[in-house]
């Protein structure tokens, strides 16, 4: 029995304004999920796949139009506009409600209101939150079933007077009397609107059905208004990765990293590591909420239950922990289907099929001159279900972090590694954090933007307070903060290729982070931070020429200005909240590098 009054209230409101045909309060069972599944192949819009090579699992193809988070109708609804800040696209709250509730009215006609309770984090810890999702989508609530806990279990944390996140979510698409409905429902581009307010900590997302557009724990709720909340706290919600790194020795390192969307994150994430003696087992893939614990140490948690990862590029090669995890209960949205209903995409390290139905429903083969798999296609798959999960990944406490990485897809001037020469510095650094656009938004791919912390498309209030915050942070973990590292797998050769093996590879970096973390006399003070000395990453039998190590590592001087050129055009649009101390911190390197007579690179520290 449902009990608790806010909830019963906004359901009742909801379904006056958008008519749904009936409302279903979600439990989260096995069943429950079996019936949804049956009906969605039954209307079409799933299919199954061959249960002998990939039991449990189904495949949906989205709208052409609806294929990745869409920042462009992406909003941070406040009284002030100062508070969302030049970053993100404001927008005043009274009127978007007003826009959105024309939008809501009627919306659900002809379909099933599902009522989906979920916590974002162990269900009654601490840290966690706990929110619900009104949503007209079948696919939301069996993809929200992986990705969270959900359903009963939640609701019976629900007293009568107990807070939760109202997440009001619908495809926008109505199912008037006698009109047939089609695969994937949603509203065009320009009547999506993907709203929060973090002053009322809500959210209303509409005209979507995907990925983080849709599935409002995800990035809505976990980074977005959870980064807000957590400014006001005194936490931090991240974009960020945690993994466990085991040495020889049996000494375990918890790590966490901030990377772009589809940077790396899931890879590094679980990796396999290449040299012998260490290991990685994975705590989370994509968001880490951080407090400082009692011992005064940061504390990561990771929100999510599962993993929504691309799928193309996951191979054998490159992430067999998730190929392994994906075998079985996994969603598949927009790969390619073959004719034995197994999946194939991009890079999955087995050859193509001689034919298949393409990720928009065509007749495919190899000679096809589309892709068979949607760039941003993903995989939905349980965390339990990962192999190399960490034991502590559902710990309440969270676990302790020794290392901080950022990192971006840069083709050009960015170290392999790079170490902080403090937390000031560090933060510095992770405002700057420069990347080539990705897939993973509706929008050009390769363009090099800012994207501090990883965080451009999710901090819920002005990046400038943002940075401030983790000014504070830093002066209250003192010397128990983590050490920062900026790292780069992506920097390209003339010919275009990438110059680091990456993947398992990157545990290399890994064990230096942890060598420097010991205090091992390893890096050189440079101009832009510390860098490795030659011999200090182990590169035997990757086949790297020494001129080619170099390279990973050279100062170069001339892009290095030009990048300072770009930070300093960023920091200008920041305006007027940004922390005098990352100006400094940004004068300090420019001083660094230009010093006459200095070169810039000969570790004389000026
Ligand atoms: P989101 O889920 O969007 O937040 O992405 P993510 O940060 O988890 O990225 P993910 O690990 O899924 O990687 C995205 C793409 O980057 C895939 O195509 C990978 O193959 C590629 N990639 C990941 N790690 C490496 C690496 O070390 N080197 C190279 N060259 N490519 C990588
Ligand atoms: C990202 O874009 O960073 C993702 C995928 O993790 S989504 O959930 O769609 O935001
Ligand atoms: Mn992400």
């Amino acid at each position: 029995m449902v009990n608790n009054k806010k909830l019963l209230a906004w359901v009742e409101e909801v379904a006056t304004l958008t008519k749904p045909k009936e409302i279903q309060w979600v439990d989260g069972s096995l069943e429950e999920n079996q019936k949804l599944l049956d009906l969605m192949v039954e209307a079409g819009s799933a299919t199954k796949l061959n249960e002998t090579e990939k039991p449990g699992c189904y495949l949906f193809r989205s709208h052409p139009s609806d294929v990745a988070r869409v920042e462009g109708r992406t909003y941070i609804a406040s009284k002030k506009q100062e508070d969302a800040g030049a970053t993100n696209n404001w927008i005043d709250s009274l009127e978007i409600k007003e826009t959105m509730t024309k939008l809501y009215n009627g919306c659900m006609e002809g379909r099933t209101m599902y009522v989906i309770p979920f916590s974002m984090g162990p269900i009654g810890a601490p840290i966690s939150k706990i929110g619900v999702e009104i949503s007209d989508s079948p696919y939301v609530v069996i993809n929200m079933r992986i990705m969270t806990r959900m359903g009963k279990v939640v609701l019976d944390q629900l007293s009568e007077d107990s807070d939760f996140i109202p997440c009001l979510h619908s495809i926008g698409s109505p199912l008037r009397e006698g009109e047939k409905d089609v695969a994937w429902p949603c509203a065009p581009i320009e009547s999506k609107y993907i709203t929060h307010f973090p002053e009322e900590r809500m959210i209303w997302s509409y005209g979507s059905g995907y990925g983080g557009n849709a599935l409002l724990g995800k990035k809505c709720l976990a980074l977005r208004i959870a980064s807000a909340q957590a400014k006001d706290e005194g936490w931090m919600a991240e974009h960020m990765l945690i993994l466990a790194l085991t040495n020889p020795e049996g000494k375990t390192y918890y790590v966490a990293a901030a990377f772009p969307s589809a940077c790396g994150k899931t890879n590094l994430a679980m990796m396999q590591p290449t040299i012998p003696g260490w290991s990685v087992k994975c705590v989370g893939d994509d968001i880490a909420w951080m407090r400082i614990g009692d011992d005064g140490r940061l504390y990561a948690v990771n929100p999510e239950a599962g993993f929504f990862g691309v799928a193309p590029g996951t191979s054998m090669d490159s992430n067999p922990n998730a190929m392994k995890a994906i075998q079985k209960n996994t969603i598949y949205t927009n790969v390619l289907l073959k004719d034995n209903n197994d999946v194939w995409w991009e890079e999955m390290g087995e050859d193509a099929p001689s034919h298949g139905i393409d990720w928009e429903g065509n007749e495919w083969t190899p000679a096809s001159d589309k892709k068979g798999a949607h760039p941003n296609a993903r995989f939905t798959a349980p965390a339990s279900q990962c192999s190399v999960i960490d034991e502590n990944w559902e710990n309440p406490a969270g676990v302790p972090i020794s290392a901080i990485l950022f990192g971006g897809r840069r083709p050009s001037t960015i170290p392999l590694v790079n170490e902080a020469l403090n937390w000031n510095h560090g933060v510095f650094m992770g405002s700057a954090t420069g990347s080539e656009t990705t897939a993973a938004n509706i929008g050009a791919v390769g363009v090099i933007r800012r994207d501090p912390f990883a965080m451009l498309p999710f901090c819920g209030y002005n990046m400038g307070d943002y940075f401030n915050h983790w000014i504070n942070m830093g002066e209250k973990l003192g010397d128990k903060a983590p050490k920062i590292f900026f790292v780069n797998w992506f920097r390209k050769d003339n010919s275009g290729k990438f110059i680091w093996p990456g993947f398992g590879e990157n545990s290399r970096v890994l064990k230096y982070v942890t060598e420097r973390i010991e205090g091992k006399n390893l890096g050189e003070e440079t101009a832009i931070g510390i860098l490795p000395k030659l011999g200090d990453i182990d590169v035997n039998g990757l086949g790297l020429s020494e001129a080619t190590v170099e390279d990973l590592f050279a100062i170069d001087k001339e892009g290095w200005l030009a990048e300072i050129t770009s930070i300093e055009e960023f920091y200008a649009k920041i305006g007027d909240r940004l922390p005098a101390r990352l100006q400094a911190e940004l004068d300090k390197l420019k001083d660094r590098l230009t010093d006459n007579g200095s070169c810039g690179c000969c570790g004389c520290g000026k």
